[in-house]
Protein backbone atom coordinates (compact mmCIF):
# COMPACT_ATOMS: atom_id res chain seq x y z
CA UNK A 1 0.00 0.00 0.00
CA UNK A 2 1.45 3.50 -0.83
CA UNK A 3 -1.89 5.63 -0.84
CA UNK A 4 0.32 7.92 -3.47
CA UNK A 5 -3.09 8.05 -5.30
CA UNK A 6 -4.60 10.49 -1.94
CA UNK A 7 -3.12 13.94 -1.68
CA UNK A 8 -3.62 14.00 2.10
CA UNK A 9 -4.18 11.77 4.88
CA UNK A 10 -4.60 11.41 8.33
CA UNK A 11 -3.63 8.51 10.33
CA UNK A 12 -5.30 7.41 13.47
CA UNK A 13 -4.28 5.18 16.41
CA UNK A 14 -5.79 2.05 16.89
CA UNK A 15 -6.71 3.62 20.21
CA UNK A 16 -8.42 6.89 18.83
CA UNK A 17 -12.04 6.88 18.16
CA UNK A 18 -13.29 9.82 15.77
CA UNK A 19 -16.87 11.45 17.18
CA UNK A 20 -17.81 14.13 14.53
CA UNK A 21 -16.60 14.69 11.14
CA UNK A 22 -13.04 15.98 10.81
CA UNK A 23 -13.16 15.99 6.80
CA UNK A 24 -12.54 19.53 6.72
CA UNK A 25 -8.84 18.85 7.89
CA UNK A 26 -8.48 17.89 4.27
CA UNK A 27 -8.48 21.22 3.00
CA UNK A 28 -5.67 22.49 5.36
CA UNK A 29 -2.90 24.06 3.28
CA UNK A 30 0.18 21.92 1.92
CA UNK A 31 3.26 21.69 2.54
CA UNK A 32 2.78 20.94 6.20
CA UNK A 33 2.34 18.14 8.63
CA UNK A 34 0.22 18.82 10.98
CA UNK A 35 -0.91 17.05 14.87
CA UNK A 36 -2.30 17.99 18.23
CA UNK A 37 0.74 19.27 20.41
CA UNK A 38 1.61 16.60 23.26
CA UNK A 39 1.51 17.50 27.11
CA UNK A 40 4.50 16.56 29.09
CA UNK A 41 3.10 16.13 32.53
CA UNK A 42 2.79 12.40 32.74
CA UNK A 43 5.05 10.72 34.47
CA UNK A 44 6.04 8.87 31.46
CA UNK A 45 7.68 11.62 30.52
CA UNK A 46 10.31 11.86 33.73
CA UNK A 47 13.29 10.91 31.39
CA UNK A 48 13.03 14.32 29.66
CA UNK A 49 14.57 17.96 31.07
CA UNK A 50 10.60 19.49 30.25
CA UNK A 51 9.03 17.13 32.85
CA UNK A 52 12.41 17.95 35.48
CA UNK A 53 11.55 21.18 35.76
CA UNK A 54 7.86 21.38 35.47
CA UNK A 55 7.84 22.66 31.85
CA UNK A 56 4.91 22.21 29.54
CA UNK A 57 4.23 23.25 25.79
CA UNK A 58 0.21 23.25 27.08
CA UNK A 59 1.18 25.87 29.58
CA UNK A 60 4.22 27.70 28.58
CA UNK A 61 3.69 30.58 30.94
CA UNK A 62 3.21 28.65 34.06
CA UNK A 63 6.97 26.85 34.29
CA UNK A 64 8.56 29.27 31.83
CA UNK A 65 11.44 27.83 29.73
CA UNK A 66 15.02 28.60 31.80
CA UNK A 67 16.60 29.83 28.42
CA UNK A 68 19.81 31.10 30.51
CA UNK A 69 20.46 27.52 31.53
CA UNK A 70 18.62 25.21 28.89
CA UNK A 71 19.46 26.83 25.84
CA UNK A 72 16.76 27.62 23.03
CA UNK A 73 13.42 25.85 24.37
CA UNK A 74 12.36 22.47 22.68
CA UNK A 75 10.26 22.78 19.45
CA UNK A 76 6.91 22.18 19.50
CA UNK A 77 6.23 18.80 20.11
CA UNK A 78 3.06 16.65 19.04
CA UNK A 79 1.46 13.39 20.01
CA UNK A 80 1.84 11.03 17.05
CA UNK A 81 -1.83 8.90 17.57
CA UNK A 82 -3.28 11.72 15.02
CA UNK A 83 -1.28 13.48 12.27
CA UNK A 84 -2.33 15.23 8.74
CA UNK A 85 0.51 14.23 6.28
CA UNK A 86 0.61 13.82 2.77
CA UNK A 87 1.46 10.51 1.11
CA UNK A 88 5.15 10.58 -0.45
CA UNK A 89 7.34 7.71 -2.00
CA UNK A 90 10.62 10.20 -1.97
CA UNK A 91 9.68 10.96 2.00
CA UNK A 92 8.73 7.28 2.83
CA UNK A 93 12.29 6.26 1.36
CA UNK A 94 13.95 9.09 3.37
CA UNK A 95 12.43 8.49 6.47
CA UNK A 96 13.68 4.77 6.23
CA UNK A 97 17.39 5.79 5.79
CA UNK A 98 17.41 8.81 8.28
CA UNK A 99 15.93 5.96 10.71
CA UNK A 100 18.98 3.93 9.88
CA UNK A 101 21.41 6.17 11.50
CA UNK A 102 18.81 7.54 14.39
CA UNK A 103 19.37 6.57 18.06
CA UNK A 104 16.52 5.46 19.48
CA UNK A 105 14.78 6.91 21.76
CA UNK A 106 12.02 6.64 25.04
CA UNK A 107 9.16 7.39 22.62
CA UNK A 108 9.91 5.48 20.05
CA UNK A 109 8.43 6.63 16.22
CA UNK A 110 7.11 9.85 18.00
CA UNK A 111 10.15 11.31 18.93
CA UNK A 112 11.05 10.01 15.41
CA UNK A 113 8.33 11.63 13.54
CA UNK A 114 9.06 14.83 15.59
CA UNK A 115 12.30 15.45 14.99
CA UNK A 116 11.84 14.46 11.09
CA UNK A 117 8.70 17.01 10.54
CA UNK A 118 9.95 19.47 12.95
CA UNK A 119 10.72 22.12 10.44
CA UNK A 120 7.20 21.95 8.55
CA UNK A 121 4.83 20.66 11.96
CA UNK A 122 1.82 22.85 12.02
CA UNK A 123 0.16 22.39 15.73
CA UNK A 124 -3.82 22.04 15.20
CA UNK A 125 -6.27 22.62 17.96
CA UNK A 126 -6.65 19.90 20.67
CA UNK A 127 -10.26 18.86 19.59
CA UNK A 128 -8.96 16.71 17.06
CA UNK A 129 -6.94 14.58 19.48
CA UNK A 130 -7.65 14.82 23.02
CA UNK A 131 -4.97 13.40 25.02
CA UNK A 132 -7.24 11.70 28.39
CA UNK A 133 -4.36 13.37 30.55
CA UNK A 134 -5.36 16.96 28.99
CA UNK A 135 -9.09 16.52 31.28
CA UNK A 136 -6.62 16.51 34.79
CA UNK A 137 -3.31 18.52 34.02
CA UNK A 138 -4.93 21.31 31.47
CA UNK A 139 -8.69 21.33 32.24
CA UNK A 140 -8.70 24.44 31.80
CA UNK A 141 -7.93 24.17 27.86
CA UNK A 142 -10.70 21.37 27.18
CA UNK A 143 -14.30 22.37 26.40
CA UNK A 144 -15.29 18.45 26.37
CA UNK A 145 -18.33 18.40 24.34
CA UNK A 146 -16.33 20.87 21.48
CA UNK A 147 -13.71 17.58 21.18
CA UNK A 148 -13.91 15.38 17.80
CA UNK A 149 -11.63 12.70 18.43
CA UNK A 150 -10.27 11.43 21.72
CA UNK A 151 -7.09 9.55 22.39
CA UNK A 152 -7.94 6.85 24.80
CA UNK A 153 -4.25 6.74 25.57
CA UNK A 154 -3.56 7.66 29.17
CA UNK A 155 -2.70 4.64 31.91
CA UNK A 156 -5.84 2.31 32.29
CA UNK A 157 -8.21 4.15 29.93
CA UNK A 158 -8.20 1.66 26.96
CA UNK A 159 -12.02 1.17 26.93
CA UNK A 160 -11.73 -2.61 26.18
CA UNK A 161 -9.66 -3.52 29.36
CA UNK A 162 -11.11 -0.84 31.23
CA UNK A 163 -11.26 -1.16 34.89
CA UNK A 164 -11.40 1.76 36.46
CA UNK A 165 -8.82 0.88 39.33
CA UNK A 166 -5.86 2.99 37.78
CA UNK A 167 -5.31 6.21 38.65
CA UNK A 168 -7.74 9.43 37.07
CA UNK A 169 -9.84 6.29 36.47
CA UNK A 170 -12.86 6.78 38.89
CA UNK A 171 -13.26 10.27 37.26
CA UNK A 172 -16.67 11.15 35.55
CA UNK A 173 -15.51 12.58 32.45
CA UNK A 174 -13.22 9.42 32.35
CA UNK A 175 -16.14 7.13 32.46
CA UNK A 176 -18.36 9.16 30.35
CA UNK A 177 -15.26 8.65 27.34
CA UNK A 178 -15.09 5.42 27.58
CA UNK A 179 -19.28 4.39 28.25
CA UNK A 180 -19.01 6.77 24.66
CA UNK A 181 -16.64 4.02 22.75
CA UNK A 182 -18.65 1.49 24.00
CA UNK A 183 -21.87 2.37 22.88
CA UNK A 184 -19.57 3.50 19.14
CA UNK A 185 -18.47 -0.12 19.15
CA UNK A 186 -21.86 -2.29 19.56
CA UNK A 187 -24.09 0.52 17.30
CA UNK A 188 -24.37 -2.36 15.12
CA UNK A 189 -25.87 0.13 12.06
CA UNK A 190 -21.67 1.29 11.99
CA UNK A 191 -20.55 -2.16 11.28
CA UNK A 192 -18.94 -2.12 7.83
CA UNK A 193 -20.64 -5.50 7.03
CA UNK A 194 -24.09 -4.23 7.77
CA UNK A 195 -23.32 -1.11 5.70
CA UNK A 196 -22.33 -3.24 3.01
CA UNK A 197 -25.32 -5.38 3.30
CA UNK A 198 -27.45 -2.41 3.27
CA UNK A 199 -26.06 -1.12 0.57
CA UNK A 200 -26.33 -3.94 -1.88
CA UNK A 201 -30.09 -4.08 -0.54
CA UNK A 202 -30.37 -0.32 -1.98
CA UNK A 203 -29.37 -1.71 -5.05
CA UNK A 204 -31.83 -4.63 -5.60
CA UNK A 205 -34.41 -2.87 -4.40
CA UNK A 206 -33.55 -0.03 -7.41
CA UNK A 207 -33.07 -3.14 -9.74
CA UNK A 208 -36.44 -4.28 -8.68
CA UNK A 209 -38.39 -0.52 -8.83
CA UNK A 210 -36.62 -0.20 -12.68
CA UNK A 211 -37.71 -3.75 -13.88
CA UNK A 212 -41.36 -3.14 -12.53
CA UNK A 213 -41.41 0.08 -14.64
CA UNK A 214 -39.63 -1.57 -17.34
CA UNK A 215 -43.22 -1.72 -19.26
CA UNK A 216 -44.18 1.78 -18.60
CA UNK A 217 -40.79 2.93 -19.90
CA UNK A 218 -41.00 0.90 -23.07
CA UNK A 219 -44.34 2.71 -23.85
CA UNK A 220 -42.78 6.02 -23.29
CA UNK A 221 -40.17 5.50 -25.28
CA UNK A 222 -41.90 3.95 -28.64
CA UNK A 223 -44.63 6.87 -27.69
CA UNK A 224 -41.56 9.47 -27.73
CA UNK A 225 -40.15 7.25 -30.94
CA UNK A 226 -43.54 7.99 -32.98
CA UNK A 227 -43.22 11.40 -32.19
CA UNK A 228 -39.27 11.71 -32.89
CA UNK A 229 -40.09 10.27 -36.45
CA UNK A 230 -43.17 12.53 -37.25
CA UNK A 231 -41.55 13.59 -40.84
CA UNK A 232 -40.84 17.10 -41.49
CA UNK A 233 -42.39 19.38 -43.12
CA UNK A 234 -40.74 19.50 -46.11
CA UNK A 235 -40.27 23.73 -45.86
CA UNK A 236 -38.40 23.42 -42.53
MN1 LIG B 1 -2.39 5.60 20.99
ZN1 LIG C 1 1.08 19.19 30.32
Amino acid sequence: MQFVEYKKMIYLDGDIQVYDNIDHLFDLPDGYFYAVMDCFCEKTWSHTPQYKIGYCQQCPDEVKWPTEELGQPPSLYFNAGMFVFEPSLHIYDDLLKTLQITPSTPFAEQDFLNMYFKEIYKPIPLVYNLVLAMLWRHPENVELDKVKVVHYCAAGSKPWRYTGKEENMQREDIKLLVKKWWDIYKDESLDYKNAVAVNNQLIADAAEAVNQLQPLIAAAMSQAGAVKYVTAPSAA
